[in-house]
C-alpha cells in the first residue's frame, strides 16, 4: 500500500490515492499512518515543482486531494471540542506571510479529539494577534505553524514579541512545519518543536500533565 499510495499522490491521481485511502481505513489502517504516507507524496510533489517539472497548479491539485482525504467521514477527528473542562488550551496559527493550513488543520484536529479547546487564528497570522490572543485566552500552549523558509522568520518575531511583553514565561510555545528541526527550532526560541502532528501532540499532553 505504503508504494502505492506515495505514487498516486505524486501523480495527482485523485481517484486512485482515493481508493487506496478508502480500501486501507476498511481493513483498518490506523488514519494517522495513512497521513504520514501521504505527507510522503507531498514532499515528492514539492520536489517536482522545485525542479520545475510542476507548476503551481499541481501544489494546488496536491493540497486538493489532500483536503479530500482528510474530509473522509473515516478521517474525521472529534473536531471542535467545546466540552466542559477542556485538557488544555491551545492558540495556533500558520505564521506571517505562509498560507499553508493542512499541517496545522491536521494538528488542529488531533488536538481536538485528545480533549485540548483550540483557538484557531487561520492563516498568515501576525505576531501580535497571538499575543492579542493569549491575552485574551491565557491559554497554556501556543502552536505556530509554517512551512515556507520565511515562517521561521515570522516564528521568530512571535516568541520575541511574548517575551517583550513580559509573557514568555507564562506560555509553552511549540512549532511544527516541513521545514522545522532542532536547529530552527532553538533559533526561533521554541520550547518545542515536530515535524509529525502526533509527536507533536506528546509534547503538548506531557506539559500539561507537569503543569498539573
Ligand atoms: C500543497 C502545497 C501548497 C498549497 C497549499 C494549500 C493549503 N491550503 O495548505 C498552495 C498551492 C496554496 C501552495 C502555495 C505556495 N507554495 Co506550497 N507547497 C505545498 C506542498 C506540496 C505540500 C504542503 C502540505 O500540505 N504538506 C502536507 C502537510 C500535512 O505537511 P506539513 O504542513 O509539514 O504538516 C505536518 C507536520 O509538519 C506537522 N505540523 C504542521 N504544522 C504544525 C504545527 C504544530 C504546532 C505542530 C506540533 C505540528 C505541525 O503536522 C503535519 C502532519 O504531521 C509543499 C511541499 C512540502 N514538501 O511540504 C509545497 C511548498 C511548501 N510550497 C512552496 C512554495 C514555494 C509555495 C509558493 C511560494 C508557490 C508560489 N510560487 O506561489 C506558494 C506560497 C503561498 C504562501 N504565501 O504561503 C515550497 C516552499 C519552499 C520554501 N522553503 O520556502 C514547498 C516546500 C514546495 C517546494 N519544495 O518548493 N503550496
Amino acid at each position: 500500500m505504503h508504494e502505492a499510495l506515495v505514487k498516486a499522490i505524486t501523480e495527482l491521481n485523485e481517484e486512485k490515492v482515493l481508493k487506496i485511502i478508502k480500501a486501507e481505513l476498511e481493513k483498518g489502517t490506523d488514519s494517522n499512518e495513512l497521513l504520514s504516507v501521504l505527507q510522503q507524496g507531498m514532499d515528492n510533489v514539492g520536489a517536482l515543482y522545485e525542479k520545475s517539472e510542476y507548476f503551481i497548479a499541481d501544489l494546488i491539485m496536491s493540497g486538493i486531494i489532500f483536503r479530500e482525504v482528510l474530509d473522509l467521514e473515516a478521517m474525521r477527528f472529534h473536531k471542535d471540542y467545546v466540552g466542559e473542562k477542556p485538557v488544555g488550551t491551545i492558540i495556533l496559527g500558520t505564521v506571517r506571510g505562509d498560507l499553508h493550513d493542512i499541517g496545522k488543520d491536521i494538528f488542529k484536529d488531533l488536538a481536538n479529539s485528545a480533549g485540548f479547546q483550540v483557538y484557531d487564528l487561520g492563516v498568515d497570522v501576525d505576531p501580535k494577534k497571538f499575543v492579542d490572543k493569549y491575552l485574551e485566552t491565557k491559554a497554556d500552549i501556543v502552536g505556530m505553524s509554517g512551512v515556507l523558509s520565511l515562517a521561521i522568520t515570522g516564528m521568530k518575531e512571535t516568541v520575541d514579541l511574548f517575551e517583550e511583553a513580559g509573557l514568555r514565561d507564562k506560555v509553552k510555545i511549540i512549532v511544527g512545519g516541513n521545514l522545522i528541526n532542532k536547529d530552527s527550532a532553538a533559533f526561533i526560541g521554541a520550547d518545542g518543536h515536530s515535524n509529525n502532528a502526533m509527536e507533536g501532540l506528546k509534547i503538548c499532553k506531557s506539559w500539561i500533565k507537569n503543569k498539573a
